[in-house]
């Protein structure tokens, strides 16, 4: 099939995610066939520096022959088994006892899903069950974010901290309320970094007592928010909600879909921005996206009195523990090992990555470049010496995002932000080429932004 055949058969059945299906129809989809390494090809045999990791997912690159043998292998063993009634299976197992030799001390157990959406809605009724057991029945709400995500779920969606989405099916769901975001660029103003992470934190406090302790389950949020745009939070906020967390008694839980397994280089953010969560989010890296597979790390404290005082926990999916996923995911943490990815970004590739990056505000359309471990995002202005952004409408974000993926390199686009996750074996000559192949297309961007008086 060519291209056009391919995108009028992908019109005619394929409703996408987070699409709006009848503009995609009148573009006709990008159709991407084949993968090595950071790059990517479409069926054009365009060849693509894939700044994204796929959905940030990629990290070990694309073509790894030992994740493909590794699922082989297993396939032909045992293709499936679950784990309910009393069974489990060898992958399971040591893939459990392998997340947890990585974990943040207080962490001994772990549940499977298939995805980060299903590993939040795992905590929601796992949390909830906990307060039960623990004769406080009424601590149900969870404390999210403004602009964090969370999944795509009614759960996860409710979590998450995106209007838009909110407003398709009346979420978020009962017991779920939101607080601002710790976004410098927009709430800082005035105020030094350290003062506004304090500040931030204070408004979990805020929320806390506005709804009363004693009915507050959890707090959640993303070590470093990345659909939102890659919301890097000052140092002080993440120590100060740990702070309020244990004060109130509300479990702190780390969203690390994104930043787990390696992104900040540490196995889990958590450990880079300094704090101990008591449950841990994961999915994405940890099988490298090769195969859908998702989790939760649970802390001590609930999986003690869960055990202990809980009997059946009534949750659960086809695909928990699935083998094949999980050998695969014992697979993608060996090559992190044995090829040193996470230290690498904690010494090497990732603080060069961080200095390239931020240097992209000697470019005229942007004012702001902070990047963390191997992500970085940046505001797109209008005029930089007087922080003027660009009318939201007018789409720039989205006007440099097609230059970008025209020319060669995808970035994604949240509004005025522009956001890069590479994967983690990008090599130094290649950060260099993309970031070059970066300018130049926010260059053109530029062009165009002149050319029809858009700035
Ligand atoms: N938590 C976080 C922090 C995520 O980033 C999920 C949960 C949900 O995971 P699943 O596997 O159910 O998708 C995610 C997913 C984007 C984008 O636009 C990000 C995600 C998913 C789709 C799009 O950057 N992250």
């Amino acid at each position: 099939m060519n291209t056009s055949e391919i995108q009028a058969l992908d019109s005619a059945h394929y409703l996408h995610p987070f699409t709006d299906t009848k503009d995609l129809a009148a573009k006709g989809a990008r159709v991407i066939v084949k993968g090595d390494g950071i790059h990517i090809w479409d069926s054009e045999g365009k060849k693509i520096i894939d700044g994204m990791s796929g959905l940030w997912c990629v990290n070990v690159g694309y073509g790894r022959k030992e994740l493909s043998r590794a699922a082989t292998e297993q396939m032909d063993v045992l293709p499936y088994y679950n784990s309910f009634f009393n069974t489990t299976n060898l992958p399971a197992v040591n893939l459990a006892k392998a997340i947890v030799d990585i974990a943040p001390e207080n962490f001994h157990h772990v549940f499977f899903t298939g995805s980060g959406s299903e590993g939040n809605d795992t905590i929601f009724r796992m949390v909830r069950r906990y307060w039960d057991v623990q004769g406080q029945p009424q601590k149900k709400t969870f404390i999210a974010r403004h602009n964090g995500y969370h999944g795509s779920t009614v759960c996860g969606a409710s979590l998450s901290g995106m209007s838009y989405m909110h407003e398709q099916g009346d979420l978020p769901i009962p017991g779920v309320a939101h607080i601002q975001q710790p976004y410098y660029f927009e709430h800082g103003q005035g105020l030094s970094e350290d003062a506004f992470g304090l500040k931030a934190a204070s408004w979990l406090e805020e929320k806390i007592l506005e709804l009363g302790a004693e009915k507050v389950a959890a707090f959640i949020g993303e070590p470093v928010q990345g659909a939102g745009g890659v919301i890097i939070p000052p140092r002080t906020y993440w120590p100060e909600i740990q702070r309020i967390c244990r004060k109130y008694d509300v479990l702190l839980v780390s969203d690390e879909v994104i930043c787990g397994f390696g992104r900040l280089g540490t196995w889990f953010g958590c450990q880079t921005l300094g704090y101990q969560p008591d449950l841990i989010t994961f999915a994405k890296g940890v099988s490298s996206g090769y195969i859908p597979l998702g989790g939760v790390l649970v802390g001590d404290k609930v999986a003690d009195a869960l055990i202990e005082k809980g009997s059946d926990f009534n949750h659960g999916f086809t695909y928990s523990g699935h083998p094949v996923a999980c050998a695969v995911a014992l697979e993608n943490m060996a090559i992190l090992r044995r090829e040193k990815l996470i230290e690498r970004i904690h010494d090497d590739i990732g603080p060069y990555f961080k200095q390239q990056f931020e240097a992209l505000t000697d470019h005229p359309l942007v004012g702001v470049a902070n990047a963390i471990g191997l992500m970085g995002g940046l505001v797109l202005m209008k005029n930089k010496s007087t922080l003027q952004m660009f009318d939201p409408d007018l789409g720039i974000g989205m006007l440099c995002r097609r230059h970008l993926f025209g020319n060669g390199v995808i970035m994604r686009a949240v509004g005025d932000r522009l956001i890069l996750a590479p994967p983690f074996v990008i090599t130094h000559a290649q950060v260099d080429e993309m970031f070059a192949l970066i300018c130049k297309c926010l260059d053109k961007a530029l062009e165009e932004i002149k050319a029809n008086a858009l700035g």
